[in-house]
């Protein structure tokens, strides 16, 4: 199996990434999907773009997705509240939530946006050693079938043009959730006019919520709430284990977030 990745920027601020494992024969269609994305981004044309292929010498781990848990809510007030309402379930302390929200409301890195992850312990405390760059998820896929059945699911709900999205986070978030010594994961996303948003985590699944910011706001990322870690590991694993969703754990509507709180 081979990981290729891309990464895209312009002026060298970030336009579009993405990455898959794959099998020798499909390192170039996997390739050169990646350049026609990263040339078709909505964020703009890149003067920058880097593809990497690198042999995974290492057991891939084979794993379910989290299931997703739609929740609908009209408005980003009403959003934050049930994200807040759903990390409180899962766990995370009250001060620990609100600073998640207030870096990730006001730019982590000095005002703007980090690349990777904050990774942050259950005191509040920021555990990534470089804190422009965060930590970066990495070495992730889904099998075909699993990608299929999310693609059936979504299609049902009228969310198939949300496809690219959902997937790729529903990745990434499965491996961060089974990832020893993750609690939970509040994400939302950068790109301007993309406003959903979630709350991930073993205990709740993949909680989407449609509004955690307003639309033309670039400001987002990704906190990964986590406990008793060694930081060493807890990164090597994110980053560098390759990881391989090979099923799809089904997606239902919450009408009533009481049903997936249990209160
Ligand atoms: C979704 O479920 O629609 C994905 C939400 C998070 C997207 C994060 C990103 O694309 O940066």
């Amino acid at each position: 199996m081979y990981s290729v990745r891309m990464r895209a920027t312009k002026d060298e601020m970030h336009i579009s990434g993405a990455e898959r494992l794959v099998d020798e024969k499909n390192i170039k269609i996997a390739a050169v999907s990646m350049i026609e994305r990263a040339l078709s981004h909505d964020r703009g044309k890149p003067d920058f773009i880097n593809i990497s292929v690198e042999e995974i010498e290492t057991p891939i781990k084979e794993i379910t997705s989290l299931p997703i848990n739609l929740v609908n809510v009209n408005s980003v007030e009403e959003g934050k509240k049930v994200a807040k309402k759903v990390l409180s379930h899962i766990g995370i302390p009250y001060l620990c939530v609100e600073k998640a929200f207030t870096l990730l409301e006001n730019g982590p890195s000095d005002g703007e946006n980090m690349r990777g992850a904050i990774v942050m312990d259950m005191k509040g405390e920021r555990l990534e050693p470089d804190k422009r760059r965060g930590i970066r998820a990495s070495h992730m896929d889904i099998t075909p079938i699993a990608s299929l059945l999310l693609a059936d699911a979504l299609s049902k709900k009228g969310l198939t043009r949300h496809f690219t999205h959902v997937k790729e986070a529903l990745v990434l978030a499965t491996k961060v959730a089974f990832t020893k010594g993750s609690i939970a994961e509040l994400c939302w996303s950068d790109d301007p006019f993309y406003t959903t948003g979630y709350v991930a985590s073993g205990k709740l699944g993949y909680v989407r919520i449609p509004h955690l910011k307003k639309e033309g706001d670039y400001r987002g990322g990704r906190v990964f709430f986590v406990d008793n870690v060694n930081i060493t590991d807890y990164i090597e694993e994110i980053e560098k284990t390759p990881v391989l969703i090979t099923k799809f754990d089904g997606l239902r509507e919450i009408s009533d977030l009481n049903n997936i709180t249990g209160e």
